[in-house]
């Protein structure tokens, strides 16, 4: 009778959490892995932001029959040990059905590796070094843009427009993106006639760029190429302006969040740069994506777009799968998910599990990114 009785109450416990009328309440766990400290600290924040504004949208929206989507994130502090750890939490600890993540390359290149091993399939939001990612595996997935996608576009249009002839190139030689976004300008310039005049590197702990840039204006370029993290980068171009350089100045995807503006202030201003969102986009999902995030009291910008766009990836996965949210069902969703309409654009796979969207190329001008059409 007892045992009866607890049968019951407990039955009446779960139907208390049903949101649908024949199916058990079930969650979806997603864990994302982000760079809440450290080197990459600056893009975290709004990229937690994103997920969790997708994940309240859907949830609200009752768009998958009663499953619910919950997001656990993690500090993956901008390096390759925490990002091990935090996916083994993930994966042991928390049993997540997907993992969003790491923030860097970098840190996908360790920890990615460990996923594919354990047959999690993994979402990567922001990273864009075009090898060492999806080629790790079959679980391994990506919505961001790389850096051989975007760079060579944003070139040939910002040539278009301000005809340089010769570049001077400075990167990071110490991270998987920044020397992946060297490697895609150093055959990219020549490839569209513009000249490399010299290169010259940094690591991540330098604050102090006086040298490399010294060597480089001496060159007389038409145009600098810099391949950094925010932070580096907007370290850099307050010092090459300070050493007296008015020309030109193109980044890689690290200068593609408003805190590169913010910490260059002046400095940044006609700074371009190639981004895989498209903020100027009128498409009601963008639009709706941006008025959320300012109704969140915070300042969309690509990586949370992307950070969004990966949440609705996983959802339609899992809608394909047949509402079914496991690890094996998640990553067969995937490979179906084609045309989804998303803040980035039109968003399919390529079959390298790469993503696949129109790129645009923006600019700093009076303190704001602004896309140039
Ligand atoms: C990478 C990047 C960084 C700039 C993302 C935050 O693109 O590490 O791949």
């Amino acid at each position: 009778m007892r045992f009866h009785l607890r049968c019951l109450s407990l039955a009446v416990l779960v139907g208390a959490g049903l949101s649908g009328p024949a199916r058990a309440a079930e969650t979806a766990k997603i864990g994302a892995a982000l760079s809440m400290t450290g080197a990459a600290a600056v893009y975290g924040a709004t990229q937690k932001a994103g997920i969790q504004l997708a994940v309240d949208e859907i949830n609200r929206s009752g768009a998958l029959h009663g499953l619910k989507l919950q997001a656990i994130v993690e500090d993956d502090g901008s390096t390759k040990e925490q990002g091990i750890n935090v996916y083994q939490r993930f994966i042991n600890r928390d049993r997540v059905s997907v993992i969003i993540g790491p923030t860097l390359s970098t840190t996908a290149t360790a920890a990615d590796p460990i996923a594919e091993a354990s047959r999690v399939p993994v979402l990567a939001v922001s990273n864009t070094s075009p090898t060492g990612i999806t080629d790790i595996g079959p679980y391994i997935w990506r919505v961001s843009l790389t850096e051989k996608q975007v760079i060579p576009g944003a070139l040939r249009r910002a040539r278009a427009k301000l005809g340089f002839k010769t570049a001077a190139v400075l990167y990071g030689n110490d991270d998987v993106f920044t020397k992946a976004g060297y490697d895609v300008m150093r055959s990219a310039l020549p490839q569209q006639g513009v000249k490399i005049l010299g290169t010259q590197t940094f690591a991540k702990s330098d604050r102090d760029y006086n040298a490399q840039l010294t060597a480089l204006m001496a060159l007389k370029p038409d145009v600098l190429m810099v391949s950094a993290l925010a932070d580096n980068g907007s370290a850099i171009v307050i010092q090459a302006r300070q050493l007296g350089y008015k020309g030109p100045i193109m980044g890689g995807n690290g200068l593609n969040s408003p805190a590169f503006i913010k910490n260059a202030g002046p400095a940044a201003e006609g700074v371009l740069v190639g981004t895989s969102w498209n903020a100027a986009s009128p498409d009601p999902v963008n639009q709706r994506f941006i008025a959320g995030m300012k109704a969140r009291g915070v300042n969309p910008d690509q990586f949370s777009a992307q950070a969004y766009t990966g949440v609705y990836v996983i959802a339609e996965a899992i809608k394909l799968a047949g509402f079914k949210a496991g690890r094996e069902d998640i990553k067969a969703g995937f490979a179906r998910v084609k045309n989804l309409d998303t803040p980035l654009g039109r968003f399919s796979f390529t079959p390298q599990r790469d993503g696949e969207h129109e790129p645009a190329l923006q600019q700093v001008k009076g303190g704001k990114f602004v896309i140039l059409q």
